[in-house]
Order: C-alpha cells, then structure tokens, then sequence
C-alpha cells in the first residue's frame, strides 16, 4: 500500500503566532506561486490542495505562564489534527506548508491519530522540546515535542487552548537531525530520556549516511512503521536558506538536507511530511528566492526525486 501512494494532500497553514516573525505566514502561498505543486503533478503525483486553513481570533490570547497565544495555536492545531488525520485516512501523503513549527502539534497527533504506530524524524537546527515552564522565549514553536510525547506531561501544565491534545508519541519514537541550537531544559530531556538525537556533532563525526542508517534503524528498524517527517528549514545553513526566523549558522548542507529526503523517501513508509519556517519576507530578494528554492528541492526529493535519476515506471526507450 505505502509505495503505492501516488496521492498528496496539501494543507497551506498561514500561521506565524508561534514565534515573533509575521512573514512566515506568507510562506504556503509563496510556495505554491513557486511552483512547488506543479513540481509534485510533474512527477506523476495528484494533488489535493485543501488551500489554507482558516483560522479563529482569539482578541484577548493572553499567555500562560509565559507561553504566548496558546488559545489561537491551540485551537488552529486542533483543525489542523482533524485535518491531516482525514487526509490520512484517504490515503494521501498529508504536506503541510508553514507557517511556524508550533502547527507540528497539528500535524504530527493528527498523523498519529490515523497512524498510531507512526514514528517521527525532527530535521532541524533546534530540538523544540522545551516544556512551557523551561523555554526561554514562552514561543510555542520551541515547545511542541513537549506537548506530544507521553513521557513529558509531568513537566507540562494544563494550557488553555491545548487541552485537548492527546500525547501520541513516546520519547523513543523521535529522532532528530541537524541539531546545533538546543536549550539546557532540551540538552537534559534528551538525554534523561534517551532520545535518539544527530546533532551536527555527530554529522561531522559520522556522515550523513550513517546517520540516517542509525537513526531510521533506531525509530523504524523493520522499515513497517509509518514515518513522519517534519523538515525545518533552518536545519539547513543559512547559506542556503537564508530566509528563516532563527537562522544558526554551520547547518546542513543542501547535499545532506536532500539526502535525508532521498533516504527517507525511499523507505516508502514517508505518509506526513512537514515543511516549516519559510520565511519569504526577510533578506534580500535573493535570499527569499535561494531559500524558496531550496525548500521546493526538499521537497521533491522527500516525494522521490532522485538525483541519480528517475525513470518513470512505464519508460521505454524510444527507437528510431
Ligand atoms: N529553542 C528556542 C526556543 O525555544 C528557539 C526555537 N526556535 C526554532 N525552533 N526555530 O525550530 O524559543
Ligand atoms: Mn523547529
Ligand atoms: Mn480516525
Ligand atoms: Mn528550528
């Protein structure tokens, strides 16, 4: 069934509330004007594109401890659960376009809800694992693992707007890669809990090769778990995905952020893919441009674009 899914649905989530920089939100659509979908149809994909999700005003969102907006994240991830579960279901490979990282909590437990055996790889510079009561900036999109994983709810208070999130994840069931920015509250989670963590530490020490080896083989070792990945932009360096919030330099390559998509992909099991922190309104034309860019190669890759060639499955080679 998995390596039969020649079905997309895409979710455009215009959310930014989860961390300082409005710009973010503009990314879905500036995605799409780049062509991203055209790219997914030319490789043989159809695709369902549910457009951008709507959502609710809360006028007096006041934070909570110091988590802010918890109301309006929390009530736009709980559609974007529903959303990504039904889509799930049908069959569809759900891609959702941030938008911020805090629309993860959306995605992953709606994934996890249809797919309750499902597994989920972290690609980004920052673990966003901090609990409520740690995070230095009180913004969501630093705190979602927290929410999700079952191991951590002693540390996480009742948030107004979240309660109704279900911890659907084990701490065991995360991996992350290309770490280089991480909190001491996040430094300590990991490591209390032995999470299966690739920082650009161990990139450099170990390759990217052994490194998607190890951490597929410690999340999804038989390959039959379905995966979700969430792809952070700013796991990428900054030379070539400028446009993002919280650029950190000394990240990823585009040759090991499209190995991770290449590899991934390729186990068939990729059923939930994020893709967030696009920001096309901060630096220079050019930068906005490369970092669009960058993200549509990502993702055509986490789809199955190869750079050692496709051949489409009923290829002939042409005779005179
Ligand atoms: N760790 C910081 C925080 O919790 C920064 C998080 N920023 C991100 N995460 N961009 O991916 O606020
Ligand atoms: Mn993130
Ligand atoms: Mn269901
Ligand atoms: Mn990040």
């Amino acid at each position: 069934r998995r390596l039969a899914h020649r079905d997309v649905g895409v979710l455009g989530v215009p959310f930014c509330k989860g961390q300082p920089r409005p710009g973010v939100a503009q990314a879905p659509q500036r995605l799409r004007d780049y062509g991203m979908l055209k790219k997914l149809e030319t490789m043989g994909y159809r695709v369902h594109d549910y457009g951008d999700l709507q959502f609710q005003e809360f006028p007096d969102d006041y934070p909570a401890w110091n988590i802010k907006y918890p109301r309006s994240i929390g009530a736009s991830c709980k559609k974007i659960s529903n959303v990504v579960e039904e889509v799930t279901e049908k069959g569809q490979v759900a891609l959702t376009l941030g938008g911020d990282h805090s629309l993860s909590i959306g995605t992953v437990h709606g994934h996890a809800m249809a797919e309750p055996n499902m597994c989920l790889i972290w690609v980004d510079a920052h673990s966003d694992i901090n609990t409520p009561m740690a995070s230095p900036s009180g913004n969501i999109h630093g705190m979602v693992l927290s929410f999700l994983a079952k191991e951590l709810q002693k540390y996480v208070p009742r948030v107004p707007g979240m309660e109704w999130v279900k911890p659907c994840l084990s701490t065991k069931d995360i991996a992350f890669i290309g770490l280089r920015d991480l909190d001491p509250a996040e430094r300590c989670i990991i490591e209390q809990y032995n999470i299966t963590c690739y920082t650009m530490h161990e990139v450099d020490r170990m390759g990217i090769h052994r490194v998607l080896e190890e951490a597929l083989h410690s999340v999804n070792p038989n390959l039959d778990r379905p995966i979700h990945l969430s792809y952070d932009i700013d796991s990428l360096d900054p030379a070539v995905s400028p446009s993002t919030g919280t650029p950190v330099p000394g990240g990823l390559s585009i040759r090991e952020g499209m190995y991770i998509a290449e590899e991934i992909a390729a186990t068939g099991q990729l059923t939930g893919i994020d893709l967030v922190e696009v920001n096309p309104e901060l630096g220079s034309k050019q930068d906005q441009e490369l970092t669009l860019f960058t993200a549509c190669e990502i993702i055509g890759a986490c789809f199955g674009k190869r750079r050692k060639g496709n051949v489409p499955e009923d290829y002939v080679i042409p005779t005179p």
